[in-house]
């Protein structure tokens, strides 16, 4: 049973899905801890001391995971990472597929915009040495990932915003485009008789693409891309451009993307947390339902009415995920397959 210390009245609503088992901490130590039943080995860093793994994945590699279900984008990065290609170019790939499907209205070209008709997109890329861009409130470029790699790549920047990644954007190649489609018009247009903005769990918010990969050399990389919620303020800005909080990789332990209402990841610094747990010995699926019980334990949590799922990988090739609510999902490529796995949760919808 999950040992939650809940507040209030909070305790009878949670219904709790777990089928976990306590990794003791007694099992950690710099010389070894058990994953699964795996023997990890540890060394320090050569610099700080501090303890790494040195053990190679347990999983099959090549390895792909995502937000949701997303099998064309799993399988684009897979193509890559399969011919020996980085995680790096992998999850750019990914992304771009999400990015450039009009289906997709969380995502790039399709998006659904802001109160004012605005669509404004958000991401983020990170490598295996830590290096990281990102653009938020990019508008008109439908590959707001690509800008994101360029900033981290080819300028002396970790961020660009508005008309300067735009203007950077068209620097690099990409074309200006109209990302308002016809069908989120017409959301929009509806959405404008009410005008009244609530998130609305697993349908507003459910298609924002966060990917991880570690390719056949063991190296992790990861990216996400939004175009955010949609109706909300102009000029609002969510987790997923933010590193630490939206995507967080640490090529020595893991990492880890969010998914859902951005403002309660960026409270709590959400992917770098799950990281940090698994660097003191979490597995990835121990670490993601920890970083969720921060949300729905602060105080005063409104946790009922929004969704927050993060997905996560370690070193080792071991994967988990966790959401607020049911119906996140986690699609999965790995040993030449595509599987699209329903995530744990919180609360049964
Ligand atoms: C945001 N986290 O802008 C994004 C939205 C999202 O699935 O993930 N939707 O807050």
């Amino acid at each position: 049973m999950y040992s939650f210390r809940f507040r209030g009245n909070k305790k009878e609503n949670l219904i709790f899905m777990n089928r976990r088992k306590f990794l003791k901490n007694a099992t950690l130590s710099t010389a070894g801890l058990a994953v699964g039943s795996t023997l990890v080995n540890c060394a320090e860093n050569s610099k700080t001391g501090t303890p790494i793994s040195t053990t190679k994945s347990v999983a099959p590699l090549p390895l792909v995971i995502a937000t949701w279900n997303v099998p064309n984008a799993t399988l684009e990065a897979y193509k890559i990472l399969e011919k020996g290609g980085n995680a790096l170019d992998a999850v750019e790939a990914g992304c771009k597929v999400e990015e450039a499907d009009v289906a997709n209205q969380s995502v790039g070209k399709g998006g659904l915009p802001d109160r004012e008709g605005n669509v404004t997109l958000d991401a983020c890329i990170m490598d295996k040495n830590g290096n990281c861009g990102s653009v938020v409130y990019l508008q008109n470029i439908t590959h707001a990932v690509t800008v994101a790699r360029n900033v981290m790549e080819n300028t002396p920047h970790v961020m660009l915003a508005g008309k300067g990644a735009e203007q950077y954007a068209y620097e690099i190649g990409l074309k200006k485009e109209n990302l308002l489609t016809e069908a989120s018009k017409k959301a929009w247009e509806k959405w404008k008789i009410e005008s009244k903005y609530k998130p609305i769990i697993n349908i507003e918010n459910h298609d924002t693409i966060g990917m991880l990969a570690i390719d056949k050399n063991g190296d992790i990389s990861g990216a996400c891309t939004t175009s955010g919620l949609a109706y909300k303020m102009a000029g609002r800005v969510g987790d997923s451009p933010i590193i630490g909080a939206g995507l967080f990789i640490d090529n020595e332990i893991g990492a880890s993307v969010a998914t859902g209402l951005g403002e309660e990841v960026v409270k709590t610094v959400g992917s770098f947390l799950v990281v940090e747990l698994m660097r003191q010995g979490k597995s990835p699926q121990d670490a993601c339902e920890e970083a969720i019980k921060r949300i729905v334990e602060k105080p005063n949590s409104d946790y009922k009415n929004f969704q927050v799922g993060y997905i996560a990988v370690n070193k080792q090739g071991e994967t988990g995920s966790y959401a607020v609510h049911q119906w996140f999902s986690m699609t999965k490529f790995q040993d030449g397959k595509n599987e699209n796995i329903q995530s744990e949760f919180v609360i049964k919808a």
